[in-house]
């Protein structure tokens, strides 16, 4: 079938179209379409029975450019074959996480998959200060199993470079090579900057010479280690969640890339959470606050737990391991300790990276932009760039979160 944009007025006649066993609908006589208008890049939509809420379908497809942007940015559709991938890849390793789907087309840049509608975005209910028990657990599973499972420690040398060559998403690397590493470090036409935000605080990012190294060694970086394949835009309105489930969606910018990035992504998003509720010394706000380092804590430790657990059992079942024979007994560990050590600092540098993108750069967070005081949000953003650059120029000599929380909390003080 030859591509054609879908829209409100076609897309039942689309889905007509399709093999019908493959889809949910046992008539397409009664369905109804909605089109869902968050997300940056795609257009999605959900089609449900007025019969019964339970025939529901969630659909995604590429434009041929970015959709916020409109058709002046050109973006190839590859990255609908790349998301296709790592739905695929994540349905096999973390299976209980991932929106099962229905139907899915690389030529027509489509996807037809499980609508969620008894989850929420997990940005939504951070900012409605929800606390969800098994935030911590499942997310630490989805990233343990996800970059183990893909990594040089689980994989067959041949195997994991076939996967870097299969999984470059060239385009969509470049969009975050541009939006993250790049423009909000310098003065860019596409940056955005809260008229409130003092040029004392811009410039302690982007005329900070110590600051832009360390960002520039972060993006090579990105560029440049090839660890595991990452869902590669792990924020929090990429996780849809109720409090007995977790799932994650969306990861159309998935390649080959450095682990932290993945890890570093899901706890800036947690900080900025963190600061927008801080500065309010309401009980309620003071608790929620309190809760969110503490599964940021939890976080880091259960993935840590978690992934060596699956590197000791993987080498002990198949035999191989990674660094060869352990002659005195002690090396397989020495080893672990120092691949973790990295891995927090990798993380920890990329977090401050996400952190500053979403304050000086194009693309916002509702975690923030909700303050319509702008002198308020300026505030929280100040306290934010305070804590990512000493994080991010600092990074390697942290060796718990323990004291990555205790800098956030110094930061809400100011
Ligand atoms: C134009 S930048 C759009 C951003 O939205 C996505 O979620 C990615 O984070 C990307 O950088
Ligand atoms: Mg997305």
């Amino acid at each position: 079938m030859e591509y054609y944009l879908l829209n409100q007025a076609n897309i039942v006649g689309y889905l007509q179209s399709l093999p019908k066993c493959l889809l949910k609908f046992s008539s397409f006589d009664d369905l109804e379409v909605q089109e869902i208008n968050d997300g940056n890049m795609n257009y999605s939509f959900v089609v449900t029975s007025t019969l019964d809420f339970n025939q529901s379908v969630f659909i995604k497809q590429a434009p041929p450019y970015i959709k916020v942007l409109g058709e002046d940015w050109p973006l190839t559709r590859q990255r609908m074959t790349a998301e296709i991938n790592a739905l695929s890849y994540h349905s096999r390793v973390c299976p209980e996480m991932v929106p099962e789907v229905y139907y899915q087309s690389e030529a027509f840049s489509v996807l037809i998959m499980q609508n969620l509608n008894h989850h929420v975005i997990l940005r939504t209910e951070l900012i409605q200060g929800r606390y969800l028990p098994r935030l911590a657990e499942d997310l630490s599973t989805f990233l343990a199993e996800t970059l183990f499972y893909s990594s040089d420690f689980a994989l067959p040398s041949v195997e994991k470079k076939a996967m870097v060559n299969k999984s470059g998403n060239q385009d969509m690397c470049k969009i975050t090579e541009d939006f993250v590493f790049t423009y909000p470090f310098e003065h860019h036409d596409m940056n955005d900057y809260n008229p409130a935000l003092s040029q004392s605080a811009i410039d302690s990012v982007q005329k900070e010479p110590n600051v832009r190294a360390h960002v520039a060694q972060m993006k090579h970086l990105f560029m440049n280690k090839p660890e595991a394949l990452l869902h590669g835009d792990l924020h929090t309105s990429s996780v849809m969640v109720n409090v007995q489930q977790t799932f994650v969606i969306d990861p159309e910018f998935s390649f080959v890339g450095p682990m932290g990035f993945d890890i570093g992504a899901l706890i800036a998003n947690l900080y900025l959470n963190y600061f927008s509720h801080a500065h309010n010394s309401s009980t309620e706000s003071v608790n929620y606050s309190q809760w969110l380092l503490q599964t940021i804590d939890e976080l880091w430790y259960k993935f840590e737990g978690k992934f060596l657990s699956l590197w000791s059992e993987h080498e002990q079942s198949s035999q191989s391991p990674f660094m060869g024979k352990d002659i005195f007994g002690d090396s397989h560990k020495a080893f672990r300790q120092l691949f973790l050590k990295q891995l927090l600092s990798d993380t920890l540098g990329f977090a401050a990276c996400k952190m500053i993108r979403r304050i000086l750069g194009i693309a916002k967070v509702a975690d923030f932009m909700q303050f319509e005081d702008l002198k308020l949000r300026a505030k929280l953003e100040t306290q934010a760039l305070e804590m990512a650059t000493k994080m991010l120029v600092n990074r390697q000599s942290y060796t718990n979160i323990a004291d990555v929380n205790k800098l956030a909390e110094d930061a809400s003080l100011i």
